[in-house]
């Protein structure tokens, strides 16, 4: 039943409440441990627990909980509101065991609900008796491209390690638990079957510091009698794809495995099988060549029929041999795996010259092409794959640089044959294919979308259609740099930046749960510091620079984490790291008049680098940038020594601050023109963002930077890698949403826009990618992306937190240029926001929905629309709207 309520807020308002008055209790559902649904193989001594209450009833409340874990804790009932990261507070937690768990809650009226479903979670392993094995052939270390072109020098490429063991199991099996760490990439079979869907495990880490291991609940797949186990190693970025060219990765070695499998029995006694000498091995099989630059060969006719089950004659392979340690610490892989996410099938195909075809997947992903094809035995298919084309038609491979990105299969001849590679991937759109045997049509090709594997949490439409195709750009180009660690896509490089993510973080994060990764890359980052407090500009292999803006991902997402999540654990495990940081950077760079010397890469690829009119460091004073960062951290380090109550810290970092504000604006601010250096939004941005401008001055840069956009770039940003992920949210916070709305709609260069209408499905490295030169010139490297998805999400449907964790939640959608309806989900730590509004003739309607123990103030646009304050519910407001609003 429904019931109508109505306010009356203002006589031109009618504003609504929808109120469901069903009497129906509380549910509590979605139990998570670490942010994770049923995590195996967790590694921290005190989980983090979170639920969402749902209800059809408004204003629903949690007053009280009472969680239960497995015999080991009965929270009893705890007064308080908190459903998200409680922390485990039970007896001490065993390794390598599986925890039952379950909630109820107390609403609003001091009603239980029921207890929740039971979930569960899996603790790590602590005992490893498994011996680290593999093959180290000195030979094989030089370039291996067994039947592609000739390697060049510094290309390196291994045959896959194949690796198997049989064991019988006399006794009925209640719980099997397999945790394996094979570097670079493994794929586990156990009885012939791959024991999950993922794709390159382990997540990728600096292997001397730190080694994930994946943990497989196999006690379906395990079977009375003889049983046989089967890894496949590939070389990811173990074995490194290049020692030069252009980066420099660190070498670890040849690929290894770690495997430990622990049988529990029904009769209560255990088992466990672990990697030895007594595992065979051997290099001959299909996969002849893998590293991800350069693409994966498979030769069919190598194929071992049978290998992958027991009875298997192994007698010509050799003893697996033990070898040392990589050298990392063993972690448990506590974030979703990469997986397939989406089959593409391409949407056509053509002929350039005799014997070449071009297989256009339609829309550009990160990911691997699948060949179905019949051919006779020997026949070799060569797949490269690249974005876009040349001016003849042919692929364009210069954007890839020394990356050769082409797979080669070698046929077995016998019917149908299926295959893709396994242990590497590439952004692409299409594929270039050579040596088919026939006339190639679009069936005998997919495309498989692969990434991280994190869930889907929102969704945006609205009514531009330029807008929605700029969002689906985005929607595809952010999960390409979602690979276990935020990582480029295309070219023979595919580093870890750090610059990028520090923004882009938010917009995946309006798409995608993306809390265990940046979590698990924090650790990564801070493995990376070096002695004196610095931290590289992009970390793990290319271990360069030692910059303040790239690294300022280290203070800006810990903070995020706080506000977006409501997420305290990653800075609090990385506070000292991230003081030591800070602190280094001041003290390092600091120039007598108290501003920062500017370090790499200032706003990276802003537009006045079009067609190479300066260099790619862009206009902007590199001191200011960096100044103004380092301004920057110091603040969130004030926050959060506050947070922490470390008031010594608290009172250094707000002292640091203060005089980097007083140094910025003497000697970047013209106190009568109110011009920061240079004239740039990059300069204004930064300075209105971070709060650096004077109070007093603040109109008058505000008029400076409207100005310098809408006149001096005529409605056009002028904005790199470091203004974009300030740029558009900064129009919002200074009430020109309207600013950003122009520049998000513009179609002529530089824009988004422009770059859709040149045939682009993603977003572009550099504004002017379709005048440059090859090189660094990628057609899906989001750098130019920013904050802008999530601008979609919290000005057009104007979704935003109001406390940590949208705890309490702002609905402020603004109405901009002739939008006339938005719908945008997100699924919050506490449940679905829906913001909806429409305008229809001379009324705006606005649906909005508030999850359960959480409160929201609820803008309503327009001159009348008022301000509301609600509890959790669905509801509904009406406005009376005019043009101009
Ligand atoms: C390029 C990439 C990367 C960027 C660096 C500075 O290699 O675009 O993302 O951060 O430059």
């Amino acid at each position: 039943m429904v019931k109508l309520f109505r306010f009356d807020i203002c006589s031109l308002v009618l504003a609504s409440v929808f109120v469901a008055t069903g009497l129906s209790a509380a549910i509590v559902t979605n139990l998570r441990c670490e942010n994770l649904i049923d995590p195996l193989g967790i590694d921290v001594p005190k989980p983090r627990l979170s639920w969402i209450i749902e209800s059809n009833r408004s204003n629903e409340k949690q007053t009280a909980y009472e969680i239960v874990v497995d015999g080991l804790w009965d929270s009893g009932r705890v007064e308080s509101d908190q459903s998200i990261d409680v922390l485990y507070g039970g007896k001490e937690l065993s390794p390598a065991t599986r925890y039952s768990w379950k909630v109820r809650i107390w609403d609003g009226e001091g009603k239980p609900s029921d207890w929740s479903k039971p979930a569960t979670f899996s603790t790590g392993l602590k005992e490893w008796s498994a011996k680290w094995i593999g093959y180290e052939d000195a030979a094989s270390t030089q370039p291996v491209a067994t039947v592609g072109a000739p390697a060049k020098a510094g290309e390196r490429s291994l045959p896959a390690r194949y690796l198997r063991k049989e064991f019988g199991i006399t006794k009925k099996v209640s719980r099997a638990t397999a945790y394996v760490c094979g570097l670079g990439f493994f794929n586990l079979f156990l009885n012939g079957e791959k024991v999950s869907n993922d794709m390159m495990d382990p997540v990728l880490s600096d292997f001397a510091k730190a080694d994930y291991y994946v943990t497989f609940d196999v006690t379906e797949q395990l079977k009375q009698g003889t049983n046989a186990l089967r890894v496949v190693l590939g070389n990811g970025r173990y074995f490194a794809p290049r020692i030069k060219l252009p980066s420099t990765d660190p070498e670890y070695g040849h690929p290894k495995l770690l495997l430990q499998l622990e049988v529990e029995f029904t009769d209560g006694t255990k088992t466990t099988l672990v990697s030895d000498e007594t595992w065979r091995l051997t290099t001959n099989g299909p996969i002849r060549a893998n590293n991800e630059y350069d693409g994966e060969e498979y030769d069919a006719r190598m194929e071992m029929p049978g290998w992958n089950a027991a009875g298997f004659d192994d007698s010509k392979w050799q003893p697996a041999q033990a070898v040392a340690a990589p050298g990392g610490v063993l972690v448990a892989q506590m974030i979703q795996p990469m997986r397939v996410t989406q089959v593409m099938h391409p949407v056509g195909i053509t002929n350039p010259t005799p014997g070449t075809y071009i297989v256009d997947m339609g829309q550009t992903f990160y990911g691997t092409v699948r060949l179905k094809a019949s051919g006779p035995a020997g026949t070799q298919v060569r797949m490269t794959s690249a974005y876009s084309l040349n001016p003849d038609g042919t692929l364009k491979t210069a954007d890839n640089r020394s990356a050769r990105s082409t797979d080669v299969y070698t046929f077995k001849g016998q019917g149908l044959e299926v295959w893709n590679p396994e242990l590497k991937g590439q952004g692409f759109r299409r594929v270039q294919v050579t040596g088919f045997p026939g006339t190639p049509t679009v069936d005998n090709f997919e495309g498989l979308v692969i990434h991280t594997d994190a869930e889907p949490v929102g969704e945006f439409q609205c009514s531009s259609d330029l807008i929605n195709r700029i969002h689906r750009a985005l929607w595809w180009g952010m999960p390409m740099f979602l690979r276990s660690v935020p990582l480029d896509p295309d070219r023979n490089e595919r580093m870890p930046w750090m610059g990028d993510p520090a923004k882009d973080a938010e917009s995946q994060a309006f798409n995608w749960n993306i809390e265990p990764f940046y979590a698990k890359w924090m650790d990564d980052v801070a493995r990376s510091q070096r002695r004196d407090g610095t931290i590289p500009d992009v970390s793990m292999y290319l271990k360069r620079g030692s910059g303040v803006e790239w690294p300022a991902v280290f203070t800006i997402l810990p903070d995020w984490f706080i506000d977006f999540y409501g997420d305290r654990s990653v800075a609090d495990k990385h506070y000292d790291a991230m003081k030591k940081w800070v602190l280094a950077m001041s003290q390092r760079n600091a120039l007598p008049d108290g501003t920062l010397k500017g370090t790499n890469y200032g706003d990276w690829c802003d537009t006045y680098t079009m067609d190479g009119k300066v260099s790619d460091y862009g206009a902007t004073s590199l001191d200011l940038v960096s100044t103004a960062y380092e301004y920057n951290n110091c603040r969130i380090m004030e926050r959060l020594a506050k947070l922490m109550g470390k008031t010594d810290d608290q009172a250094n970092f707000a002292e640091i601050a203060n005089k980097l504000k007083t140094a910025f604006n003497q000697r970047f601010l013209n106190p009568n023109t109110h011009v920061y250096l240079g004239d740039t939004q990059c300069g204004y941005v930064l300075a209105l963002q971070f709060g650096l401008v004077p109070d007093d001055q603040c109109d008058a840069v505000i008029a400076n930077l409207v100005k310098d956009i809408m006149v001096k770039h005529d409605g056009h940003l002028s904005v790199g890698l470091i203004g974009i992920q300030w740029l558009m949210q900064t129009l919002t916070n200074i009430g020109r949403p309207d600013v950003a709305w122009t520049i998000a709609t513009q179609t002529t260069r530089p824009s988004w826009g422009y770059m859709l209408s040149q045939g682009s499905t993603t977003i572009w490295e550099r504004w002017d990618y379709d005048t440059r030169g090859p090189g660094m010139n990628s057609e899906a490297l989001l750098i130019q992306a920013g904050n802008l998805d999530a601008w979609f999400y919290q000005t057009l449907a104007g979704i935003r937190q109001a406390a940590p964790g949208f705890k309490k939640i702002l609905i402020k959608p603004s109405v901009v240029g002739d939008l006339t309806w938005v719908y945008a989900h997100f699924d919050s730590p506490y449940g679905r926001i829906v913001s909806n509004w429409k305008i229809e003739g001379k009324i705006l309607t606005m649906d909005v929905t508030i999850p359960a123990n959480t409160t929201a103030t609820i803008v309503v646009p327009g001159k009348n629309g008022g301000s509301h304050e609600v509890g959790s519910g669905h509801y509904q407001f009406t406005a009376p709207w005019a043009n101009g609003n």
